[in-house]
């Protein structure tokens, strides 16, 4: 496969509803697209940046000269036997993996288009059909994060998973499991608390969750593994797992049960399996994170989620609840039983809406060998 050419975009799509975690609320997305062009073949990729750099230090702003003067330049022109030779040739440049993700993920699916098979297939996948659940944000009232969830449990989601900080926990947690005893409950923190809260997150554990993710700092794993010494509760790092090394740490240090898979906080596809296959020789379960994509990266979230270990629900869940109309088409959709059935057509099987992507884009760039 010849790279040939690499197109950058920026497009801007509104959120349906604000979405809003530890760190702030978003209402609008700024999406970095990727499209490698090889020999008659276009794979699209997306980066998973965010608008400011608060959940990683990455940000749109970072990803794209990084993208245009060092990633890309680093591709152009080459020859690959397949996307596993992209890592290596991106390895000069130290960390910005959200920004490296997005092109090894978009070579991916090139190699899966040009060998006319499932992505899914490609990346070692053995599942027909894998469970969903939701990330559901901070509100501005208890009373609406419940009818939220009610929504959510009502469309068949497997696993309702609620954003906490300080303020905005026990007392929340209390409400949910007072109305839904039974439900499959887990919480995330995106990193809004600190070793000194142990007493408090302690309490956490009366709600019988299935994980706590990410409560203290983004880059930690030492003190998680103190912390999940002092818990009963599972913790799942998010954060801190930016590579299968990290996870190997994590896991023999203690610091978390579960951990989260996110293809582009971790480089790309190949570490992504990495890490997955780190956590399955420990017996160590995984589920697929989201970053509120649109209907590109979440096609490929799904065709990662279809392997082994990824015994949990994840993040991945239908395109409507987050755009008015996605960028892909057929649209992402989860059927009554909260699950998502895996296609057999080549790539992610969905189509790219191009005309609507260029009606969207307000920043393009090609580079050509
Ligand atoms: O921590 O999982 C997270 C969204 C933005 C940044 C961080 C996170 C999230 C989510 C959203 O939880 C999950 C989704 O895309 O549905
Ligand atoms: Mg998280």
């Amino acid at each position: 496969m010849k790279i040939e050419a690499i197109t950058l975009r920026e497009i801007h799509m509104p959120l349906v509803h604000f979405f809003e975690t530890s760190f702030g609320r978003t209402y609008s997305r700024r999406i970095l697209l990727v499209t490698v062009h090889c020999e008659g073949v276009d794979g699209w990729g997306e980066s998973v940046v965010g608008e400011d750099p608060f959940y990683s230090s990455e940000w749109i702003e970072s990803a794209w000269p990084t993208l245009t003067s060092y990633l890309i330049p680093m591709l152009l022109g080459k020859r690959i036997e397949s996307a596993r030779d992209c890592p290596a040739l991106l390895a000069k440049v130290r960390a910005h993996r959200m920004a490296k993700a997005a092109l090894e993920n978009a070579l991916w699916e090139a190699e899966a288009v040009q060998k006319r098979m499932p992505l899914w297939k490609l990346l070692g996948g053995t599942r027909s059909e894998i469970p969903c659940g939701v990330s559901i944000g901070i509100q501005d009232s208890v009373e609406q994060l419940l009818e939220k969830i009610q929504i959510e449990l009502a469309a068949g989601y497997r696993r309702i998973k609620v954003k906490v900080k300080p303020g905005w926990d026990v007392n929340v947690l209390e409400r949910i499991r007072s109305r839904w005893a039974n439900i499959t409950l887990s919480c995330d923190a995106n990193s809004a608390y600190t070793l000194d809260q142990v007493e408090h997150l302690r309490k956490f554990d009366q709600f019988n969750l299935l994980m706590i993710e990410q409560p203290l700092w983004y880059d930690d794993i030492y003190y998680h593994a103190r912390l999940q010494r002092e818990l009963r509760t599972a913790i799942c790092l998010d954060e801190s797992i930016v590579s299968a090394r990290s996870a190997a740490f994590a896991l023999e240090a203690g610091a978390c049960r579960i951990v989260n898979i996110k293809v582009g906080r971790v480089g790309g596809f190949s570490e992504a399996i990495s890490v997955h296959d780190v956590c399955r020789s420990n017996k160590v379960p995984v589920w697929c994170g989201g970053m509120l994509e649109t209907g590109i990266g979440r096609a490929q979230n799904i065709a990662l989620s279809t392997l082994q270990n990824f015994s949990l629900p994840g993040d991945v869940s239908a395109s409507k609840r987050y755009w008015k109309e996605d960028i892909i088409e057929p649209e992402v959709e989860v059927s009554s039983d909260g699950t998502i059935a895996i296609g057999n057509q080549p790539g992610t099987g969905s189509h790219v809406r191009a005309d609507f992507i260029d009606r969207l884009t307000v920043r393009k760039e090609t580079l050509k060998a």
